[in-house]
């Protein structure tokens, strides 16, 4: 039985990937600062298939809380062959003169410094048993970049370096690392970029037809199926109205 640990599994693409892998019979370790809507996934999974689930509690910013939760995971779920690395944010869409300094920061802790963190302390698991799967969700952010999406798009910029860095030091281990980039998707994304205003995150999605959570679940599912020998390094998905940055909104 596989295990999966999956970072920012309380909503989003962590949720409908924690969703969609647990009808394959997993082990998952789940992932996200908010107990209530993490602990609504986790027993969405109970109650909806036969995977057992472990609920970890902290923020990815937090280097001790992050060694802390790994150091707590219990013996029958700490032989973990895949790591998703997905929780992340965007603050705000302010040209670069006008930028918060903490807006940065957040954004470069949780995309960069997080992503770092729990490769660091989950990936010499994988190394030693010479077998793992790290998925990084980057963006269409990871190779565009667009008015106000400066810092973001620099952080997810750092995630398809990093993928690719990880992927040469880790290949003599026999572990695959694969770059996701998904183009806009109707999330919570939005809502916490602009600081919980509904309105204005509807907006971004207005005369088109966004990517689901599910559709990235999806592609994250066919990614982690592959035979051994196959690793698929870097896969973009877009909706069909988005190609790189341009939408054609009707
Ligand atoms: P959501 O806001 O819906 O979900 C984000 C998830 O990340 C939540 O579970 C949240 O959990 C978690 N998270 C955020 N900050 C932290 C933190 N400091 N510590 C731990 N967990 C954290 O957004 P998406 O699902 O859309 O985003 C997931 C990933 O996909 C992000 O990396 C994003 O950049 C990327 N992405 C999104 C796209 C989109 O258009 N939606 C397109 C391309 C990439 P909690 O609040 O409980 O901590
Ligand atoms: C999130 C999607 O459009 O802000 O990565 O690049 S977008």
């Amino acid at each position: 039985m596989k295990t999966i640990f999956i970072t920012g599994a309380s909503g989003g693409f962590g949720k409908a990937i924690a969703k969609t892998l647990a009808k394959q019979n997993v082990k998952l370790i789940l992932t996200g600062r908010n107990k209530v809507h993490l602990d609504e996934v986790c027993r969405f999974i109970t109650e909806n298939s036969s995977s057992s689930v472990l609920p970890l509690v902290f923020d990815v910013q937090d280097l001790n809380a992050c060694k802390k939760a790994i150091k707590s995971i219990p013996d029958t779920f700490n032989d973990i062959d895949v790591l998703i690395n997905n929780a992340g944010l965007a603050v705000d869409l302010k040209t670069i003169n006008k930028g918060n300094y903490e807006d940065w920061e957040r954004m470069i802790n949780t995309n960069i410094k997080g992503l770092l963190y729990m490769t660091r302390l989950i990936s010499p698991f994988m190394v030693k048993k010479k077998s793992g799967h790290i998925v990084n969700i980057g963006s269409i952010s990871s190779r565009e970049v667009y008015v106000g999406g400066n810092v973001y798009c620099a952080t997810k910029h750092a995630v398809l370096a990093l993928s690719q860095g990880m992927r040469m030091d880790l290949l003599p281990h026999r572990i695959k690392v694969t770059h996701v980039s998904p183009g806009a998707a109707e999330t919570n994304f939005s809502v916490v970029r602009f600081h919980g205003d509904k309105t204005r995150a509807a907006k971004v999605y207005e005369g088109f037809t966004p990517l689901l959570a599910e559709d990235v679940a999806n592609v994250v599912e066919y990614v982690l199926s592959l035979p051994e020998h196959v690793c698929i390094n870097e896969i973009n998905i877009t909706c069909t109205a988005q190609f790189n940055g341009l939408i054609n909104r009707s």
